[in-house]
């Protein structure tokens, strides 16, 4: 199948952009999880890549967020390997030791908001009909301690508690007031100020940059390898219910129905 992200690294700055063409919505499917940790360990190990900017070339959606399909009327084993794939996104993303930038250029619920907020500088198209935000409980469903943990760091307590308990979806002009993104700019200018903004950043002793990056994340990371195996078996317990697993299929429906 063809690659749902394509990788450009330009040797003359050593910025990698990472655009995601998974039509429609990018949703974060198993293939997509999967070929997302092998690109990023690529740049990672590569010693020429200094940063990584993650966009989308899909219009009207950054990603929709963790692919319902894999998590509805599937196996048990099957949704405990989805989960490693999206723990390992995350320890991967969260983990790096590259500059990360998200350019978000449009909407971005759920995991696609952890997605973003695993980067260091957050970019959103100032266009008010796009959302941002973890939208779990509207779904049904529980966001793990390391999605909470990874909103609380950007945006912090008081906001969580809010946006979690309440599923809220904020408007890019909201999520710019809560620190959820750090920059609004118009559409065609996304990727273009993410470059800019990756300019000073690198300016930055890279050394110095990074045993600060990972001092703010090593505990909440620390966090989540001492309980992956607790957290795969809780989610597989969770999303197999069949209380769950109506919920889900209800809005599954509702998402079709709101299309027409
Ligand atoms: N997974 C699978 N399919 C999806 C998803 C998704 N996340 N999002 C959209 N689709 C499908 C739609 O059903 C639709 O399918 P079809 O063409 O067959 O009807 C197609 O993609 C296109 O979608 P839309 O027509 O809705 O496209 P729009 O451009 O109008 O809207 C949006 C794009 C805004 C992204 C919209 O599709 C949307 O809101 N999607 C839902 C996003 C969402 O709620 N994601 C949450 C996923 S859960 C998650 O990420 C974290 C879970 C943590 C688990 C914890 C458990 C313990």
């Amino acid at each position: 199948s063809s690659p749902k992200i394509k990788v450009d690294l330009d040797s003359n700055n050593g910025v990698a952009v990472m655009q995601f063409q998974s039509p429609p919505v990018n949703s974060l499917s198993l293939d997509f999880l999967t070929e997302f940790a092998i690109s990023l360990e690529k740049l990672e190990l590569d010693r020429s890549c200094k940063g990584v900017i993650i966009t989308s070339a899909q219009p009207k959606v950054f990603s929709a967020g963790l692919d319902i399909l894999e998590m509805f009327q599937k196996s048990p084993e099957h949704c405990a390997e989805f989960w490693k794939a999206v723990q390992e996104m995350w320890l991967k993303l969260y983990g790096s030791n590259k500059v990360t930038i998200a350019a978000i250029n449009g909407s971005s619920p759920a995991g696609g908001c952890l997605l973003a907020m695993c980067c260091d500088y957050r970019i959103m198209a100032d266009n008010p009909r796009y959302s941002i935000g973890l939208n779990e409980t509207q779904l049904g469903i529980v966001a793990p301690f390391w999605f909470k943990d990874t909103m609380a760091n950007t945006v912090g307590h008081r906001e969580t508690e809010k946006g979690l308990q309440l599923g809220l979806l904020y408007s890019a002009p909201e999520a710019l007031k809560i620190g959820l993104v750090d920059q609004l700019v118009p559409e065609d200018q996304v990727l273009g100020t993410a470059t800019e903004t990756m300019t000073k950043w690198l300016a930055i002793p890279d050394h110095a940059r990074q045993i600060s990056k990972s001092m703010m994340r090593k505990p909440t990371i620390d966090k989540l390898l001492a309980n992956k195996e607790s957290d795969i078996k809780q989610f597989v317990n969770f999303i197999t219910k069949d209380s769950i697993q109506k919920s889900i299929g209800m809005y599954l429906e509702m998402l079709k129905r709101r299309k027409s």
